[in-house]
């Protein structure tokens, strides 16, 4: 597949990679930043890319093929396709300016409650899998470049993996088996109310670009 690279401030993002827990390879779907806007300033604090299962293309082709970059941006299902599709996915999350783990963990569940509150869904299990993510970076601290890693799998296991720098961790440090959770995770980057808008112009775009009738055939 001829996917580039994309760097997002000092942050390389390589077009493939395979990530620890899987054997599989997975090609760039998009990169973005998240910021923040504070007194008036978009500050950045973290890098995002996401990265799919090649078998991905496959799957988002029957109904998504010919669409235009924007038309992909701009479409909930779209981003709902690629949260729930039947293949695994991979965000790499590198640390622009330092964060603690709390102050980074407490953001995403934030996020994810919020969204599952949206769609009228939250049990035990799901409070139960947020306490265990909160846990998981307790103790870990973000100086800039470092990378959080999120390798989700389709039936709904979320592996959870960190390094000091943009080196893939060899394997992952905690699985927490919520499919929810491990959707929700996503979603909070790309999805309706995504952090994320870049990286959700870049997925458009990329995959648009995958999906031209004429490099598909
Ligand atoms: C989410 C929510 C936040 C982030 C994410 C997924 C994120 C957080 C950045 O990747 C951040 C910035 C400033 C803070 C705390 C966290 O990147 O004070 O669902």
């Amino acid at each position: 597949m001829s996917v580039t690279k994309l760097q997002v401030e000092f942050c390389e993002f390589p077009p493939a990679v395979t990530p620890p827990g899987s054997t599989n390879t997975f090609f760039l779907g998009g990169a973005g930043a998240r910021g923040l806007e504070i007194e008036g300033k978009f500050i950045k604090f973290t890098a995002i890319a996401v990265y799919l299962e090649d078998g991905a293309v496959t799957s988002l082709a029957g109904k998504w093929k010919g669409k235009s970059a924007q038309g992909l941006a701009d479409s909930v299902e779209f981003f709902k396709d690629i949260v729930t599709g039947p293949f695994e996915k991979f965000t790499q999350v590198r640390t622009i300016l330092p964060l603690t783990g709390p102050q980074y963990s407490e953001k995403v569940v934030e996020n994810c409650v919020a969204y599952w509150k949206s769609i009228g869904t939250f049990s035990d299990a799901e409070s139960e899998a947020t306490n265990k993510f909160l846990e998981i970076f307790k103790k870990e601290t973000f100086p800039p470049g470092a990378s959080i890693c999120f390798t989700q799998s389709p039936l709904g296991s979320l592996r959870i993996s960190f390094s000091k720098d943009g080196s893939l961790p060899e394997k992952e440090s905690a699985v927490i088996e919520n499919k929810l959770l491990s959707e929700a995770v996503l979603e909070s980057i790309i999805g309706k109310h995504g952090v994320s808008p870049e990286a959700k112009q870049s997925l458009g775009a990329r995959i648009s670009e995958l999906l031209k009738p004429s490099s598909t055939e």
